[in-house]
């Protein structure tokens, strides 16, 4: 089949538009993660070598609007503090390179205050345990250069015991194994240099069983594909070095074929109504099989590697 290539114009313009079109049905929709949104739309275009056509100034000022005395920050204005926006605001900063504007402590010690006894992590004052917020904490923490500010060894325990007989991980222990949930914890286990606890073939036996015919990825067994798993399978696949293991071609094919060609961005599988999330992780998924001309993603912290490269590397 013909699929063509990379509709890169179209998918910037369709991420600037959302960005500047914030009273229409899809961004109320997003309202309450905003902040994630801003991430997923600004990481692709950095990704297509757009990051210079939004105003950062303007990114900076409303996010540390969504910034909370308490060190966490909400998903929009006015909203409660919470994990997931907490790691967001920090990546587009780390972004934009502007991490030095952030109150470090009170960030870390936020996401500390939310590690339990048994080492998993909450994703709020409400208590609701799951391994995307053990990611989100090392992840964030790790960009901060802050991990000291919790027990990083019980942190891993404890997605180590949320690992299945299959090799995969779930949200809790006992939990089914989920692709969405392999990326958190596999990530968080990269990042602090904890692999070791991941049998790799059996993992990435489970993970490459998850392409069908079409070439996209589905998150579970018996689930239809989905372009968001081309992020949360590959990224796995990448860091425990499987990911020759699918067909990568037929993957980034099925990906171009979600492309809405006339108005730009992605949708979740051929011919759905597309969305910046959707938007990202393809691009994201096609930036991790080497599509040419698109910058380099790090696989663990979800950031461009020049970013991360700049995080780590920068001299003083
Ligand atoms: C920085 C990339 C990045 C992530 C931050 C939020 C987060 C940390 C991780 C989320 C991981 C996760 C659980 C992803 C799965 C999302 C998803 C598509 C869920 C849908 O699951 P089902 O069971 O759908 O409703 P299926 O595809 O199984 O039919
Ligand atoms: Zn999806």
């Amino acid at each position: 089949m013909e699929v063509g290539s990379l509709e890169v114009e179209k998918h910037v313009k369709f991420i600037i538009t959302l960005e500047k079109n914030k009273d229409n049905f899809d961004s109320l929709a997003m309202e309450h993660l905003r902040l994630s949104g801003a991430y997923w739309g600004l990481t692709t275009l950095d990704i297509l070598h757009n990051l210079g056509t939004v105003d950062h100034d303007e990114v900076i000022s409303w996010i540390m609007e969504c910034w909370h005395e308490c060190g966490g920050f909400g998903g929009n204005i006015g909203h409660d503090p919470h994990i997931l926006y907490t790691l967001s605001a920090v990546q587009v900063l780390a972004l934009l390179d502007k991490i030095e504007i952030l109150d470090i402590d009170k960030i870390s010690s936020y996401i500390a205050s939310l590690q339990k006894e048994d080492g998993s992590f909450s994703g709020d004052i409400w208590g609701e345990i799951d391994t995307r917020f053990s990611y989100c904490a090392i992840c964030c923490l790790s960009i901060l250069r802050s991990l000291d500010k919790i027990n990083v060894e019980k942190a891993v325990s404890y997605i180590v015991s949320c690992k299945n007989m299959d090799g995969g991980f779930g949200c809790t222990p006992g939990a089914e194994s989920h692709a969405g949930q392999i990326f958190c914890c596999i990530a968080a286990l990269a990042i602090t240099g904890s692999l070791t606890h991941v049998d790799k073939d059996l993992l990435g036996w489970w993970l490459c069983e998850r392409q069908v015919d079409s070439g996209g990825l589905n998150g579970r067994p018996e689930k239809l594909p989905d372009v968001c798993y081309s992020w949360w399978v590959l990224s796995s696949l990448i860091i425990i070095d499987r990911v020759h293991w699918i067909d990568k071609n037929k993957l980034a094919n099925f990906i171009l074929n979600c492309q809405d060609k006339e108005n730009g961005g992605i949708s979740d599988r051929p011919d759905d109504a597309v969305d910046v999330f959707h938007t990202y992780f393809g691009v994201a998924g096609l930036s991790l099989l080497e599509y040419p001309g698109l910058k380099a993603i790090d696989p663990a912290y979800a950031l461009p590697v020049d970013v991360v490269n700049r995080l780590f590397f920068k001299t003083a």
